[in-house]
């Protein structure tokens, strides 16, 4: 009996002020499901640039997978954001979990200034609308250990004809929320759910679509 192809999907631990991180909390929930006939394998990377990076290359090698999906917190953000490029750039604001805090590095040496996402990301976010979930389209992930998961996802990935790559950022969880006076939340399992939309969208479909989701700033 052949196997079916397989998804790795990944979250983050917790970082900064934070005790939780939702991206591994919405992801291991999809562990083991069956999503447009590719079965999700989601594993869990350090917040930080070295380790993570080490981390995805051994998931990688370990689960083979056709598809890479990448989740991370973007706390502040009020939807969840589809990345679609990532730039080749490290500039961390804070430190990360292992005490780093690069400043203007590269992620990789003489890599491209960028790469955009190769899932159907405009698929995507028609799809998780039409559910009446809130996304968007993101046209940065930031120069922080999500942005760098990303860059190396889509490096590895350009090296690999069958395996294609793309990044979702989430907003925090309305527990995290409740501790500023503004901040907007999705409810984990609105993120499961957009999250399953998106990966069924990605396992089916390798055309994207054409939907205008450009920003003026
Ligand atoms: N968010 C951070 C890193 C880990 C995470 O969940 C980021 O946006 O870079």
């Amino acid at each position: 009996m052949s196997t079916p192809p397989r998804i790795l999907l990944t979250g983050f631990t917790p970082f900064g002020n934070d005790d939780i991180n939702p991206s591994w909390e919405a992801v291991r929930a999809l562990d083991g499901k069956t999503l447009g006939g590719h079965h999700v394998v989601a594993r869990l990377l350090p917040t930080a640039f070295a380790d993570s990076e080490r981390e995805l290359t051994l998931a990688i090698d370990d689960v083979r997978p056709s598809i890479l999906l990448g989740v991370g917190q973007a706390g502040g953000r009020s939807k969840l954001s589809i990345e679609r490029v990532a730039i080749n750039v490290q500039d961390a604001r804070i430190p990360d979990n292992a005490g780093e805090q690069p400043i203007d590095e590269a992620v990789v040496v003489d890599g491209p200034a960028a790469y955009f996402s190769t899932l159907p990301i405009k698929a995507m976010l028609k799809a998780i609308l039409a559910e009446g979930l809130p996304a968007e389209i993101s046209n940065t992930a930031g120069t922080f250990v999500c942005n760098h998961v990303a860059y190396v996802m889509l490096h590895l990935a350009e090296r690999h004809r069958d395996l294609r790559a793309g990044f979702i950022h989430i907003p925090y969880l309305p527990s995290q929320a409740a501790r500023f006076p503004n901040a907007p939340s999705m409810a984990k399992d609105d993120v499961v759910r957009a999250l399953s939309i998106a990966l069924e969208v990605a396992a089916t479909q390798r055309i994207d679509e054409r939907l205008g989701a450009g920003t003026l700033d």
